[in-house]
């Protein structure tokens, strides 16, 4: 069972059908994302990704925080040995690989490891009080889970250098006018904001969200003539779908589609 809730640091829950949401849950540390919590957020992931009434993930870390990072002190514990054999690289690896859309709901801080959860998901619902920032270079390090990539391909050079560079964090309207984040509501608003949009999605055919999803992504690491070129086989792979064939029939009758994954 995904939400057995038998986690440390996180808790599952399904409220609704089709969306599943997972709560970063160490609000004493400020949600800072140990391995463990990690581990548990790539499990979740990989079990969603094969069961067929998941549609969309929401991850959220509460109205007052999102994350504040790595948990400090356990990266303390790590030589340069230990960070080799770490295993973090391979639970993001299973967050990144997610084939179905993830929804971030962003409160408070969002730093380092926290930023860099966020930017793993699709789109970003931010509370009016997000402060997000990849404050690393205060401890003599650099972003080490895309930090560095992902923000640059974001906000561009600029803003990605200075938020890298010193540290400082950002807030909500500086992040939605660099592109990080797609709306900002008031904090006790912006999950029920992104369970609405949630289920939205969770209403297309789940092959064309896979598919966009798939396609908008390869916009990172192709080329454009890469990407439309996979933009393309997508689309014409869909002309195989009952699904498109019955979300065309349902417009040309003037009734709601019933998509059925097929
Ligand atoms: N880790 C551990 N504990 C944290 C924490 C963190 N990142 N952030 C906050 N806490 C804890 C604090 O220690 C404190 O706990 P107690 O001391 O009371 O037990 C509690 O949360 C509340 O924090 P504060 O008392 O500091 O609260 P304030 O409101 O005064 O300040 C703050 C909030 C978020 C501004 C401040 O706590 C802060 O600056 N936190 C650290 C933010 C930060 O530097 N984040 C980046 C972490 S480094 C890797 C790749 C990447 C990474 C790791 C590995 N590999 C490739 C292996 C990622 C690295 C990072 O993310």
């Amino acid at each position: 069972m995904i939400n057995d809730n038998n986690h440390e640091d996180i808790l599952v829950s399904q409220i609704d059908t089709g969306v599943l949401t997972i709560t970063l849950n160490r609000p004493k540390f400020y949600n800072a994302l140990r391995n463990n919590a990690l581990k548990e957020i790539a499990d979740v992931l990989t079990s969603a990704e094969k069961d067929n009434n998941i549609k969309v993930i929401i991850i959220t870390g509460g109205e007052k925080v999102f994350a504040a990072g790595a948990d400090i002190k356990e990266m303390n514990q790590l030589n340069v040995v230990g960070l080799l054999n770490d295993n973090r690289p391979v639970f993001w690896n299973k967050i990144a690989n997610c084939s179905k859309p993830i929804i971030a709901v962003v409160n408070g801080f969002a730093l380092g490891a926290g930023c860099e959860l966020m930017m793993h998901c699709d789109i970003v619902i931010a509370g009016d009080n997000a402060q997000i920032g990849q404050p690393e270079i205060n401890l003599g390090i650099i972003p080490g889970a895309g930090g560095t990539q992902r923000l640059l391909r974001t906000v561009g050079k600029s803003m990605a250098m200075q938020m890298v560079l010193s540290g400082e964090f950002i807030n909500a309207e500086q992040a939605k006018n660099f592109g990080l984040v797609s709306e900002i509501t008031l904090p006790e608003l912006s999950y029920h904001r992104a369970l609405k949009l949630a289920k939205v999605i969770a209403n297309k055919s789940p092959i064309a969200v896979r598919l966009a999803k798939e396609s908008l992504l390869y916009a990172y690491e192709s080329t454009l003539a890469a990407g439309l070129a996979a933009e393309r086989k997508a689309f014409i792979l869909l002309a195989a779908t009952d699904d498109r064939t019955e979300g065309i029939t349902a417009f040309i009758e003037k009734r709601q589609p019933i998509f059925k994954g097929q």
